[in-house]
């Protein structure tokens, strides 16, 4: 392919990343170098870095996730795979909507301008995406798919409506999520949440818990602590569900505990103030009116003070606990939750410090049924609760046995005598998807007073998001609701007037699909190609900040099981393996904007060019570590790529010629030197690269390769037998190393060396083992401990050659005279040790 247009082969001795970059980015884009197609004969390889809300301009965290993901896209190009890397937008969500009311702009403007920037800012960068596969989901041709799906989902009861206590944030106006409270705070503004009932969408995620957590154990591609957050996020506790019976009157009161062991000291109950019992126990006793009030209270209370509480009220009635017979009194208390097991739980003072607390302040009995290991503890002595196992007292038939065997003993005896059964619980919630917001793909359901809740029919999908005649205002609430135009429909079912839904999917939704889109997102009469996804996933490696370990990564594998069992894909997992890269850091903080320590992009970019930036970002630290900071660094990125300039400009005049010579007979010593050097490089950049994604590591090898070839890397081809051959070798093979990280000013230099095929071309730098085999060196022998020889041994003998050869020098055997070899150690390069 011609490509000289307008471009000379002659290197120009200044380096000018602004002209190169531009020059190759229009030649990536002329000859569509990244776009792929399934079915290539090379394997496959999904690269995927996580995509981007569009919220104006790229940051340095948005650099350096995609510097790393473009270095291996690249990199396994040159491998010899097909490269699926692909870019779009996670472009529904709030700050869209805040936009709007602020500046007086339509999201959907905002939105397009934003990407239609950002897109500008990446393409500057150079990094090597298949842009035809660009998407971004809130174009209606991408969340009719999803709202597809949603329909699935609700036939097969994965989908479903539920009244449930919601965290709500006043000033967001929206529902949250579990995983959108950070201590009892809004991840977004940063207000306290509130709890309140609301009838919302849930996906049921639950349904998949277990499949979930057993596949922890499978991804061994992934971070060790990204699946300790996941495991510990899904939360499964393996226990008991015990009832009691209430005294004095039909029914009981059904625990969940892990701690059947304890029974016998469990000596009071408490329950969660929404649990039904605790009005209908109260209702005509004493207690009634001071129930009331406590209920009142604590249903203001937040998640967090509810559940560090220990307030509780008397609610007037008693259980029987089963095994001791006694009497227990029940209260209400605020840290029962009641969404988690049954909201009922057995109090064990002895054994559970919130229930030593409790306890303490009402007065109730205090058993010890578990001693620890060689103690005895006595209960009007405790100054708390011994929570651990141990040896079971005052438990009847049970005394004597450990708690784990008495955990498995008390539930058979549950089952046996009918009080109970085997428990599982899960910490894990279903997926609340109801938000109360605009810019966010239609849930496609209508309500009908005459047929209830009635899905949209698949042939009027999508349900559009209209965009004219929104209004937007400070004052809250969806402004879908407010646009009757939206609302009013007719009835799919029976055709008479209808409500729509007016929520909008959380964007959770959206991202959790879009790599499976990806493989064929211009597919239009379907929402995924079997074929495409077949041959494409799962995606190899998938690349994006640790902020993200529970949430989008749990919603996109679960939403990835939904969809294989909806016969969408057949894909278990959807990310083999995960770099969870670290944050970028200035002066001791993350960056951004609130803390006023951002660095634009765009500044570096026009000073340094995009392969200084990228430099940079992969050399100043390892992918999964905080990156700090330097605008040192950044400066001596910036000189070593001038360096490999002006080697490369120097040798410009005889590197061709020296390259296309048939080998001399003899090599000079500084030439097989310096081919070691080069080789060695090869090796230790592919295993950093391929085997350690340490790509700082990667390039100080190369740094030091240059070093190694600089001062041969002159006007005039250095006159050594080999040795100019060498140092083509060796620039030849830097550049190429280096062109994943720094793919523009490589690119230039390759043509400059006298290449005539483009460098994307080529494939990796092949390993010469021949050439690290090192000369000879010199080693001291020793016999009993002191030097009696030197030795010339080649650099690549094994160690028992080396000994031989030792044992069989004149001196050697003189001094041995003739004794026994008891014992040999080589210390590789210095010496030879021999005892006799
Ligand atoms: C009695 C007991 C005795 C407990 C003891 C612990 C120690 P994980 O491991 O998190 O599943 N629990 C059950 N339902 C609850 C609810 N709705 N709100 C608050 N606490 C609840 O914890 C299980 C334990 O959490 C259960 O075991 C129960 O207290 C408590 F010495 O039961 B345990
Ligand atoms: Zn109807």
């Amino acid at each position: 392919m011609g490509m000289d247009k307008g471009m000379s082969r002659v290197l120009p001795d200044r380096y000018d990343p602004a002209r190169v970059e531009a020059f190759w980015q229009r030649e990536w884009e002329r000859r569509a170098a990244y776009e792929v197609r399934e079915g290539d004969s090379r394997p496959k390889y999904y690269l995927l870095e996580m995509f981007p809300y569009p919220s104006g301009r790229i940051h340095m965290g948005h650099v350096r996730n995609y510097s790393i993901g473009d270095v291996v896209a690249r990199f396994k190009r040159m491998r010899g795979f097909n490269v699926l890397h692909p870019m779009g937008w996670d472009a529904f969500g709030l700050p869209a909507e805040n936009a709007a009311i602020e500046h007086n702009v339509h999201p959907a403007k905002w939105t397009a301008e934003n990407i239609a920037y950002m897109r500008s800012q990446l393409k500057r960068m150079g990094f090597s995406y298949d842009w035809r596969r660009e998407l971004a989901t809130c174009d209606p041709r991408y969340y009719r798919w999803e709202q597809g799906f949603f329909l699935d989902m609700l036939e097969r009861g994965l989908a479903y409506k539920s009244k449930a206590p919601v965290n709500w944030c006043e000033q967001c106006q929206t529902v949250l999520a579990n995983e959108q409270v950070k201590d009892g705070r809004c991840w977004r503004c940063e207000c306290q949440v509130t709890d309140r009932e609301f009838d919302q969408w849930f996906f049921r995620i639950t349904a998949y818990a277990e499949e979930l957590l057993a596949g922890c154990d499978r991804l061994t591609g992934w971070p060790e602590k990204v699946l300790t957050m996941q495991r510990n996020w899904i939360g499964k506790s393996v226990g008991a569900e015990i009832d009691f019976p209430l005294v004095g009157r039909e029914g009981k009161l059904t625990v969940f505990t892990t701690r059947q062991d304890t029974v016998f000291g469990a000596t009071f109950m408490s329950l969660a103030v929404e649990h039904p019992l605790v009005g209908e126990l109260s209702r005509g006793t004493e207690a009634e009116s001071a129930v009331r009030d406590f209920v009142q209270r604590v249903k203001r209370q937040s998640r967090e003070e509810r559940a560090t509480g220990k307030e509780g009220v008397f609610v007037g009635a008693f259980c029987r606990n089963p095994f001791t017979g006694w009497e227990m009194p029940i209260y209400a208390a605020n840290f029962v939750l009641r969404e988690y097991g049954s909201g009922a739980v057995m109090g064990v003072p002895c054994h559970d410090q919130r229930d030593f607390e409790f306890a303490e302040v009402f007065g109730l009995p205090k058993v010890v049924v578990v001693q620890p290991p060689g103690e005895e503890l006595r209960a009007e002595e405790m100054q708390c609760a011994y929570e651990g196992p141990g040896r079971l007292v005052g438990s009847a038939q049970f005394s004597g046995l450990d708690s784990e065997e008495a955990k498995e003993r008390i539930v058979a005896e549950l089952e046996a005598r009918g009080l109970g059964r085997r428990g599982i619980n899960y910490r894990l919630r279903d997926w609340g998807i109801s938000r109360q917001r605009y810019w966010g793909a239609p849930i496609p359901v209508v309500y009908c007073d005459r047929c209830g809740t009635v899905p949209v029919r698949r042939e009027d999908l999508p349900v559009v998001l209209p965009i004219e005649e929104v209004e937007f205002s400070a004052r809250g609430g969806s402004p879908l609701a407010r646009l009757p135009s939206f609302v009013n429909t007719a009835c799919p079912e029976c055709g008479g007037p209808g409500r729509r839904e007016t929520d909008t999917m959380d964007t959770f939704v959206e991202s959790s699909w879009y790599f499976l889109r990806y493989t064929c997102a211009q597919a239009s009469d379907r929402p995924l190609d079997p074929e495409a996804v077949r041959y494409w996933m799962p995606v190899d490696l998938y690349i994006g900040g640790i902020e993200h370990a529970v949430l989008h990564l749990l919603y996109a594998r679960f939403y990835t099981k939904v969809l294989r069992d909806l016969g969408y894909c057949d894909q278990d997992e959807p990310f083999t393996n995960l770099l969870t890269q670290g944050m970028v850091i200035k002066d001791g903080a993350k960056m951004s904007k609130s803390k006023g320590n951002v660095v634009d992009p765009d500044h570096l970019i026009e000073k340094y060019g995009a392969d200084t930036a990228r430099l940079f970002s992969l050399f100043a630290a390892p992918p999964e570590k905080d990156l700090e900071w330097s605008d040192e660094g950044v400066e001596g990125c910036y000189r070593f790529l001038n360096r490999l300039w002006r080697s490369v400009a120097n040798v410009q005049s005889w590197v061709a010629q020296a390259r296309s010579q048939p080998p001399p007979a003899e090599i000079g010593h500084q030439g097989r030197d310096l081919r070691r050097l080069i080789h060695q490089t090869i090796r230790r950049v592919t295993e950093d690269i391929e085997v350690r994604l340490h790509f700082n590591t990667a390039v100080a090898a190369v740094m030091e390769l240059l070093n190694g070839l600089n001062p041969f890397a002159t006007v005039h081809a250095p006159s050594e037998p080999g040795l100019a051959a060498a140092v083509a070798e060796g620039l030849d093979a830097a550049v190429l190393m280096l062109s994943p990280m720094v793919p523009h000013v490589t690119a230039e230099l390759w043509r400059a060396l006298g290449h005539e095929e483009a460098l994307d071309w080529q494939a990796w730098p092949k390993l010469d083992e021949s050439a690290l085999a090192a000369d000879e060196v010199e080693l001291a022998v020793q016999v009993n401990g002191r030097v009696r020889a030197k030795l010339k041994v080649s650099a690549c003998a094994s160690e028992r050659e080396i000994i031989d050869l030792a044992l069989r020098t004149d001196k050697v055997k003189t001094h041995l005279a003739g004794r026994k070899v008891k014992k040999t150690i080589v210390v590789p390069g210095r010496l030879i040790s021999i005892s006799a």
